[in-house]
């Protein structure tokens, strides 16, 4: 891993104007700078004594239903009132969007409210309810205000079998949906560079992508403040945060 000096933006810049085909790989940490805690971060507030790897599991849904809808409610109210950041708006804006794939593990609608489109979710999405028996999508639910966010809250009801209403998200120990894992496979398996932004390279098998990238021949360039369990594979590693460095390489 070459650690990039800013003289390495320009290097970086080549790379991307001469690419045939670019994955931009995104976590958490490109959420970060619009106000939505990372996902490894200790939980805050209410929700400080829980851990979120067992809140965003069927075993956490089994045991407390009210409490994981609570707390999904609390991160939709958290979304809601958050803007997408410049580094969100530099992967709209690019030039290179043409040729261009998104590959997202974030649950949240950032990357669409700042203009991207066609995004493939590899962990669901936070507005895409459904019912957790029988899987009918269930319509937005008004949200409380932020101050009215009680810890625990029972999830509406399917209209078609009664069922509670689960968010749309993969839980650990779910699998991840075929058309989006394979969407990402295939773009990651073609793409001659691929951009990592934002993530710790911890959660499987979405962590695989850039790995599978590299084995077929792709540069990797990653930008995060600290090193990732991706970092041994980059060519470049931007110190640095997205919403500042991913217009220094995609607008500049
Ligand atoms: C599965 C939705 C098959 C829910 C999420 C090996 C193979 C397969 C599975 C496993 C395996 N090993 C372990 C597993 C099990 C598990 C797993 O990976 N566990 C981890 C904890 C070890 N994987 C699974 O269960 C997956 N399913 O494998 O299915 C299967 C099926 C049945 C039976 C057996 C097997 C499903 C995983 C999906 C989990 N759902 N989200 C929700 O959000 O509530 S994952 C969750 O973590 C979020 O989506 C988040 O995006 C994601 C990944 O984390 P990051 O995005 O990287 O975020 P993190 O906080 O970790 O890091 C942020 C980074 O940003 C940091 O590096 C930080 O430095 C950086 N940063 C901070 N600020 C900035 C910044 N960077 C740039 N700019 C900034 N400003
Ligand atoms: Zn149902």
């Amino acid at each position: 891993m070459l650690a990039a000096r800013l003289s390495d933006a320009a290097l970086a810049r080549d790379w991307i104007a001469a690419a045939r085909a670019i994955v931009i790989f995104s976590g958490a940490g490109l959420s970060a700078e619009s106000g939505i805690p990372t996902f490894r971060e200790a939980q805050t507030g209410l929700w400080a004594r829980f851990d979120p790897a067992r809140l965003a599991s069927p075993q956490g849904w089994h045991d407390d239903p009210a409490l994981v809808w609570a707390w999904y409610t609390a991160r939709m109210v958290r979304v809601r009132a958050a803007l997408p950041n410049a580094g969100h708006c530099a992967l709209a804006q690019s030039a290179h969007a043409g040729r261009t794939a998104l590959i997202t593990q974030n649950v949240d609608d950032l990357h669409e409210r700042a203009g991207c489109s066609d995004v493939v979710h590899l962990h669901g999405e936070l507005f895409a309810h459904r019912c957790s028996r029988c899987g009918e999508p269930h319509a937005k639910t008004a949200l409380p205000s932020a101050d009215a966010i009680a810890q625990r809250l029972e999830p509406p009801h399917c209209g078609r079998c009664g069922e509670r209403i689960r968010p749309g998200v993969v839980w650990f120990g779910e699998s991840l949906p075929e058309p989006a894992w394979e969407r990402a496979v295939m773009h990651a398996s073609n793409c001659d560079l691929m951009l990592v932004a934002g993530t710790s390279g911890v959660v499987q098998p979405a962590a695989r992508l850039p790995l599978l990238a590299k084995r077929n021949g792709a540069r990797i360039i990653e930008i995060n403040p600290l090193a990732s369990e991706l970092s041994t594979l980059a060519d470049l590693h931007f110190a640095a945060t997205a919403a500042v460095q991913l217009p220094r390489l995609l607008l500049a």
